[in-house]
């Protein structure tokens, strides 16, 4: 109950002060609802990261300051890299969509970005531009490429450390007008040179605490109204993986590893679901890491991640599911296998899915509904069983 009062409480707080009389444009409800449209994309962490392959989190993991962090960049040459092979698996396996991260919480960005101390993909001995090939093959290809954006950051002296990047720098103030101004200036690049669809935010958490008498600590007004008005002034969407109710000018709810109303990784306590926005859930293909970990042996088969899909559909969301390619370049074999096959069923029953609305589920689970131009579809599985989903269309 405390909970739910401190979060009501904090929502309004939320809509006072982040543009409560915010109408969408035509282009802004267009573009809402073509990304729902797509239902299925796919989430790529790649990164320097990549080369320690311990997941993106590595840095934090064993506490490395930025200079001894940084030092692979000498070493980052993904020989193996290529944009056209990536988009060819995704699009083999169905999904509409891309969504890479552009600069993860290490700071360090796969575009050659003039606007930081050179700590980007231009100052390896690879230089080449990772997202403007990656942007040339997804636009050949017809799919949407999007851009995951961390806010919070393990490597600029003038970011505001917060409960994460502490581990890194020790206590450090920063100077928040400057690293904002940093940011604008990367996003404003991101989307003149490469035109996604949609920036992805993740990191504003490590500034929001949970006391224990239920109340909501914030540490840093991040001023998203600015940089939100900056993404939509060109015409492009805002997500945000906050896991907190959502702003006005968020267009895109995120649910990690979740679905609404679900929170069975505790993640979406403060979610609440708005039933105007598009709905996303980002999920991995393998357990429980983003970025490419060497002893990794678990991956999802292709009928989970198909279920996934359609259990996500069924809750009128999105499924974006998480890829870590290595540091040569590649996509993890296994992964392309279960993308291949997961392709297979979607060439074969996508449309139940695509454009399709939620429709809920059966009683007893094994069934989830999606809606599409006055049909309902019944897709039904057998859970403990690793049998794909069998589609059939339900009569009025
Ligand atoms: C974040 C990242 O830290 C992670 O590396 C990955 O990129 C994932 C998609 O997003 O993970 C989160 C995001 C939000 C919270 C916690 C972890 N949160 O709100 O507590």
């Amino acid at each position: 109950m405390r909970l739910n009062a401190a979060i009501a409480g904090f929502a309004a707080v939320m809509a006072l002060s982040s543009g409560a009389d915010y109408v969408p444009e035509n282009w802004n409800r267009e573009a809402r609802r073509k990304f729902a449209d797509c239902r299925f994309g796919i989430f790529i962490h790649w990164g320097l990261y990549s080369a320690y392959a311990q997941g993106e989190w590595y840095q934090q993991d064993v506490c490395l300051d930025t200079e001894t962090y940084g030092r692979i960049k000498d070493g980052f040459y993904p020989s193996k890299f290529n944009a056209k092979e990536w988009v060819r698996v995704f699009k083999d396996a169905g999904a509409k969509y891309v969504t890479i991260t552009s600069r993860h919480h290490d700071g360090f960005s796969l575009w050659p970005t003039k606007v930081d101390d050179g700590f980007n993909i231009s100052n390896t001995p690879f230089k080449r531009d990772v997202l403007g090939e990656l942007a040339v093959a997804c636009r050949e290809e017809g799919l949407q490429l999007n851009f995951y954006y961390s806010l919070m950051d393990w490597h600029r002296s003038d970011y505001p450390a917060g409960k994460t990047a502490r581990a890194v720098f020790g206590e450090q103030k920063g100077d928040y007008t400057s690293y904002k101004r940093f940011m604008m200036a990367q996003i404003s690049e991101l989307i003149d040179w490469y035109r996604p669809g949609v920036i992805w935010f993740d990191g504003e958490w490590e500034h929001v605490h949970r006391r224990s008498d239920g109340k909501t600590e914030r540490t840093l007004d991040w001023e998203f109204d600015d940089i939100y008005d900056l993404i939509h002034r060109k015409k492009v969407l805002v997500a945000n993986n906050n896991h907190l109710p959502m702003r006005p000018k968020e267009d895109v709810q995120l649910f990690e590893r979740d679905l609404p109303g679900e929170n069975k990784t505790g993640f979406s306590a403060g979610q609440t679901v708005v039933e105007d926005r598009p709905i996303e859930q980002c999920d991995v293909i393998q357990k429980n890491v983003w970025g490419y970990r060497i002893k990794e042996r678990e991956f999802r088969s292709a009928p989970d991640v198909v279920r996934l899909i359609v259990r996500a559909a069924a809750k009128d969301s999105n499924l974006l599911v998480n890829i870590g390619p290595d540091a040569s370049g590649r996509l993890p074999a296994k992964a392309v296998e279960v993308m291949r096959d997961v392709g297979v069923w979607m060439r074969e029953n996508g449309y139940a899915v695509y454009g399709s609305r939620g429709g809920g589920f059966s009683k007893d689970g094994g069934t989830a509904y999606t809606r599409k131009h006055g049909v309902t579809y019944a897709i039904s599985w057998t859970d403990g069983t690793n049998s794909m989903p069998r589609v059939s269309t339900v009569k009025n």
